[in-house]
């Protein structure tokens, strides 16, 4: 089985060597090592309206449920996520995403060996589930409103994702334009992340993602894939999240769900271009790829 994260005492807590990035990904009590497997993000959705799995873990049961099947298969994050950020999606108050995702967020710090993410941009919501015990941060606006959450993630010593997205989910698919998209999600990323620091998260806590399908089309997102090493000599470690996106459902002229293949295609990609992250919805094949690839790089089964 994949190591899914060692506790901080037994974390080497060191650089991997000059110009290489942080040897852990740090995430409050969990140190994920970076530079061996790659971690696979499961995602639970305990929303109505989520693009791949809304509806389906609405009830917190139902949720801890899905995140404890999860962590069976190999997850070494489970993600929950209480507002959908699908193309059209409109935000939902804060104290409704807080009624969503809090009841499980509680039972699985205490359940899971693993740490429990909470996909969210609000600084009201981070701060409530960090109080709840959540490890992980994925804001899918990198920070767009302001520094109070990263600012709650570094008081709690939590890790944080920061994800490119040009736009919100209401307006993000109307026709997105860029010169060179991998140049200007890579500057907006590096920005990000001086944010995140300036506002007191550690340099080895801050991970960052491409946001592939936010306000990107088909071509922007294989581009950000086929050219994603730009993005890994930012030199820190880099999320991917496919899973069954509609580019996936372009190229192989498939439905929701129909697009594993195209999930796994593009995570190898990704790894193999230095991605250290792979946010999927299905786990158990996205572990499996990670751990054959993982077996190439060093030689030996
Ligand atoms: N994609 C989605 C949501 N959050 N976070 C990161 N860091 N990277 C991603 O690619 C990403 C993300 C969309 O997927 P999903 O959560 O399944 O759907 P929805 O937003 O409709 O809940």
């Amino acid at each position: 089985m994949p190591i899914a994260g060692a506790p901080l005492s037994s974390s080497p807590g060191r650089e991997s060597g000059p110009g290489a990035g942080p040897a852990v990904f740090r995430c409050r009590r969990f140190a994920l090592p970076l530079g061996g497997q790659a971690l696979v993000v499961g995602v639970v959705n305990v929303t109505p309206d989520s693009f791949s799995d809304g509806g389906r873990y609405l009830d917190p049961g139902a949720a801890c449920d899905r995140a404890h099947a999860l962590a069976a298969e190999g997850a070494a994050v489970v993600e929950v996520g209480g507002e959908s950020t699908r193309p059209g999606a409109r935000p939902v108050p804060a104290a409704e995403e807080l009624a969503r995702v809090l009841p499980v967020i509680r039972r699985l710090v205490r359940e899971l060996a693993v740490p429990v993410a909470v996909d969210t941009w609000k600084p009201a919501v981070a701060e409530a589930v960090l109080d709840a015990g959540a490890d992980l941060l994925n804001d899918v606006t990198a920070l767009c409103h302001g520094p109070a959450l990263a600012e709650a993630a570094a008081r709690g010593g939590a890790g944080l994702v920061l994800m490119h997205m040009r736009g919100t989910p209401e307006t993000m698919q109307a026709a997105p334009t860029y010169g060179d998209v991998v140049a200007e999600v890579r500057d907006a990323l590096a920005a990000a992340a001086a944010r995140a620091e300036a506002a007191g998260v550690a340099p080895d806590a801050i991970a960052v993602d491409p946001g592939l399908g936010f306000g990107k089309t088909a071509r922007h997102n294989l581009e950000l894939l086929r050219r994603l090493d730009a993005l890994c000599a930012l030199g820190r470690p880099v999320m991917i999240g496919a899973s069954r996106k509609a580019f996936l459902g372009a190229v192989l002229e498939a439905p929701l769900d129909d697009r594993l293949e195209g999930t796994l295609a593009a995570g190898a990609a990704a790894l193999l271009k230095g991605a250290a992250l792979i946010r999927v919805h299905e786990v158990r094949p996205m572990v499996r790829v990670a751990r054959v690839l993982a077996a190439i790089a060093r030689g030996a089964p």
